[in-house]
């Protein structure tokens, strides 16, 4: 079955199209004896060690992404003395929550379905104080080179029929690993995906995940309707907020 040796080695992979045995935090795996790498569909088990490297393998691209996103905000701040990223916070998926997502879209809980249909299980979330700024944010993630933007949801300005807001992009970020040899180094496309928000949609969507998104808990249909509303208010209020920004850059700009 499943081969896990230990050497001295950093990186690791996976990757549905890549061959031979791959290395991470001092274990070895052959994914292709494992079955990740071909087409057969082996079934998941959150409490391995296959399955914490293949966490692993999102950390690290989860990481890259916080790095960008960093290095973005610094370069904003020197350049334009503008910061357009409040902050940023980062997870990875539970494992329960994973099983519980594949249930929810009937998916068959294997590697194969979790690899090319769950895609948020690295997910990084970036807080900008204005709506311009989220725009730009995006637009920057479009444009990174090496990484390959799959998918953009735009529920800015399409809010969801909660009242959820923010923009989401799915990206493909290039992840180091290395052969049984170490000397060989090459390089797989992992997904994360990046919701981008300001702090007004962050403060609605952050409290609403605690009362209803994701709880049991049943809310009246007043209250329901009652944060919808408070969707609405906070939009109006971060409209606001971005025009008075936009002038205030004019102003700054003229003087
Ligand atoms: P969690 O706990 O935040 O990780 P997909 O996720 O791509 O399979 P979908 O529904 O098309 O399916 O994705 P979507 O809607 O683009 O993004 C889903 C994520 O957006 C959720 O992840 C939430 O983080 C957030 N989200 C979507 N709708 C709501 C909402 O009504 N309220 C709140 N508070 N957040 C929302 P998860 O995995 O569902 O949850």
């Amino acid at each position: 079955m499943c081969k896990i040796k230990n050497v001295k080695e950093e990186i690791v992979i996976s990757s549905l199209d890549f061959e031979k045995t791959m290395s991470i935090n001092g274990n070895e795996i052959d994914f292709k004896e494992k079955g990740l790498i071909t087409n057969e569909l082996v079934p998941l088990e959150v409490k391995t060690e296959e399955f914490d490297l293949l966490m692993e393998i999102y950390k690290k691209a989860s990481e890259q992404v916080l790095e960008m996103l960093n290095g973005v905000k610094i370069e904003y701040n020197k350049f334009f003395n503008h910061n357009i990223i409040n902050h940023t916070v980062s997870r990875i998926k539970e494992p329960q929550s994973i099983l519980n997502k594949m249930k929810k879209k009937n998916l068959e809980p294997n590697y194969r379905n979790l690899v090319d249909n769950i895609n948020d299980i690295a997910g990084v979330r970036v807080i900008c104080p204005v709506k311009d700024d989220v725009y730009t944010v995006v637009s920057i993630l479009e444009k990174v080179p090496n990484w390959n933007l799959i998918i953009e949801k735009d529920y800015i300005k399409n809010p969801k029929k909660s009242g959820y807001s923010g923009y989401h992009v799915i990206v493909e970020v290039p992840v180091k690993i290395s052969n049984e040899n170490n000397y060989l180094r090459n390089q797989i496309f992992v997904k994360v995906e990046i919701q981008i928000r300001t702090m007004a949609m962050d403060f609605w969507a952050t409290n609403e995940h605690k009362m209803k998104y994701k709880t049991n808990k049943k809310l009246s249909i007043l209250d329901s309707a009652r944060l919808k509303f408070y969707a609405k208010v906070l939009d109006a209020i971060d409209y606001r907020f971005n025009k008075i920004n936009q002038r205030t850059k004019v102003l700054n700009s003229n003087l």
